[in-house]
């Protein structure tokens, strides 16, 4: 059987019992039915086509093949997410089990007011399932199943999901009497891909109104350790909370113990000992006296160790301490180094905002330039033609230099095609000022194949920048197979910029990825994809996973000056 039709399969069965159960029409629901069930038996694999050759398979109409190209564009279905989004909080919770369908989920939350994997699982081993309708023994060996499925992947959440939970309560916190310092520590401050659970900190002589306060906020759905040195809970929206409270003086040590990495941990307390020292999350001790020699601050821990402070994003063990030991610890990129964002979409395509918005906001943010990028012809889905795409230029110009200190960019996303081709010949390319370039289908090429196709796309003069290099969607779809270091290799030698997409469920390429392009000498862009103007300010997880791959300003294409990056983006060609 073709893995992308069982995907497609399962996602418009899921919709058609998100219609059913959110009270829409049920002859629309029973329609995703029979087109789920077309799509599983179609012997073809249609990850590989547009929406005119979906609309072949019996059943399948334009509106739900518009939905089958969105999905393997983006990883997700809008409208879907809209009505995941109306149903109970429980329910969502339960659907997070890959094998337990919205249907079943809200008749478990509403018969035996099950909310939680935890309360499902503990049910089916009471036996307590086999006897509601529509279920069976079966049904809950599936279910079990589908909860080991779920484990296995860790349940960790996107950084985005924890920033915006651990801000919540850190606000929560902070204004409880008596807090000197909050802040969140744990991958989430390094500022990982993804975040098993949340450590936050308070300094502060007196812990229990912090505790009680964590307990009793209305995101907290369960209390899971109720004590005086840390307490944890699980949110509404299942994510777990670790909180510790420490004594003012003892900030800077618990902030660096809790912020980890384990193995830099690990590694930091190896050179104390070697020092005679001896590191805990209470500060930096003399071995035989006992004394305390450093607690209050980051800084005074790592410089009692030798060490210049280090940046949480580099704290992986990954060659810091011995750069730091070096003193040569690298000056990476940040946020204020950015000037422009490269990959930017409008209304024109699937944007939501109309191009003189984008702008707005885009200059509001103090960028010097700004490329907008609106995907091309063969995703036929977005219906982009010659005339449209030659008639938002016009308007790009007329708006150049309206926003005082900001160039515009006109740009497009291409599609690359399975041999490497894209969508306009080089002559239409060359009237933009920026082409991005990415895979949007055929994920399934042989890795030979496949590396071929992304070499070729580097080697094509008028393409600047790979967009979301391996496509990977995070917790849900793995990367394309490719020779890397080959496609890594060929950037660095056609000056085609790889991306670091922003968006918190691509981050694309990853930290790993980076550190190996970038030892081959390749540039980078961060860049949003923003398909709405809230999403232009997930730049910040761009740059925190540049950081973690120790990329500096010199390594990024959109921290430079307007001319540098122009030199760069004519790859070589004159004019
Ligand atoms: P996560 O939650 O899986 O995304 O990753 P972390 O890094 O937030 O890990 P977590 O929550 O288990 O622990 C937070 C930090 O506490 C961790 O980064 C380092 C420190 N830590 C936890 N357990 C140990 C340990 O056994 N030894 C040392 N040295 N540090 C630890
Ligand atoms: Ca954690
Ligand atoms: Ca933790
Ligand atoms: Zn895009």
């Amino acid at each position: 059987m073709v893995r992308p039709n069982e995907e497609v399969e399962a996602l418009l069965q899921e919709y058609g019992d998100l219609i059913a159960i959110t009270g829409g029409e049920a002859f629309r629901a029973r329609a995703y039915e029979k087109a789920a069930r077309a799509i599983g038996g179609h012997p073809a694999d249609v990850s590989h086509l547009d929406a005119a050759g979906l609309q072949e398979i019996p059943g399948v109409g334009r509106s739900i093949a518009d939905k089958v190209v969105e999905y393997f564009r983006t990883g997700k279905v809008a409208v879907a997410e809209e009505r995941r989004a109306r149903i109970p909080a429980g329910v969502r919770q339960l659907m997070s089990i890959p094998t337990l369908g919205p249907r079943r989920a809200m008749t478990l939350h509403e018969e035996l007011h099950i909310s939680s994997v935890d309360e499902l699982a503990d049910a089916v081993r009471a036996e307590k399932l086999r006897d509601l309708r529509g279920f069976g023994e079966k049904t809950e060996a599936n279910i079990l199943h589908g909860i080991a499925l779920l484990r296995q992947a860790g349940g960790r959440i996107l950084l985005s999901a924890a920033m915006g939970a651990a801000q919540e309560i850190i606000t929560e916190l902070s204004g409880v009497a008596g807090c000197e310092n909050c802040a969140y520590a744990g991958s989430l401050r390094r500022m990982r891909e993804t975040i098993g659970d949340l450590d936050i900190l308070v300094a502060a002589s007196r812990s229990a109104p912090f505790m009680d306060a964590l307990t009793e906020l209305p995101s907290t759905a369960e209390v899971l350790v109720h004590g005086a040195k840390k307490t944890s809970v699980r949110t509404v929206d299942g994510i777990q909370v670790d909180l510790r409270v420490v004594r003012p003086d003892s900030w800077g040590a618990a902030l660096q113990y809790f912020t980890g990495s384990k193995a830099h941990n690990i590694h930091t307390r190896t050179i104390a000992v070697h020092a005679g020292l001896k590191l805990s999350e209470y500060g930096l001790f003399d071995a035989e006296s006992g004394d305390l020699i450093a607690s209050r601050t980051e800084e005074e821990v790592y410089a009692r160790l030798g060490l210049p402070w280090i940046p949480p994003t580099l704290r992986e063990d990954r060659g810091e301490i011995e750069a730091g030991l070096r003193g040569e610890l690298p000056e990476t990129v940040t946020e204020d180094d950015i000037r422009g964002d490269l990959h930017t979409h409008t209304d024109l395509t699937d944007g939501l905002a109309p191009l003189e918005d984008m702008v707005t906001a885009a200059a509001a943010l103090g960028h010097a330039y700004y490329a907008i990028t609106d995907h091309a012809p063969d995703l036929s889905m977005q219906r982009m033609t010659d005339e449209k795409v030659l008639d938002q230029r016009e308007r790009v110009r007329a708006l150049d230099g309206r926003h005082h200190r900001m160039r515009l960019l006109h740009g497009t996303e291409l599609n690359i095609g399975p041999d490497g081709e894209v969508d306009w010949p080089d002559a239409f390319l060359a009237g933009f000022d920026i082409c991005v370039a990415s895979v949007h289908s055929h994920f399934g090429l042989d890795r030979a194949a496949m590396t071929r196709r992304l070499v070729r796309a580097c080697e094509n003069p008028h393409i600047n920048v790979i967009g979301h290099p391996t496509t990977r969607l995070l917790g849900k779809r793995p990367g394309i197979d490719a020779d890397f270091d080959d496609v890594f290799a060929a950037c660095a030698r056609t000056g085609t910029a790889l991306e670091i997409n922003a968006q918190p469920d691509r981050l694309d390429l990853g930290d790993e990825d980076i550190l190996r392009a970038r030892s081959h000498g390749a540039k980078f862009a961060i860049d949003t994809d923003a398909h709405s103007i809230p999403q232009l300010a997930c730049l910040r997880y761009g740059v925190g996973t540049a950081q973690r791959g120790w990329l500096t300003p010199d390594d990024v294409i959109n921290t430079w000056p307007p001319r540098r990056l122009r030199r760069f983006l004519r790859k070589g060609r004159s004019g």
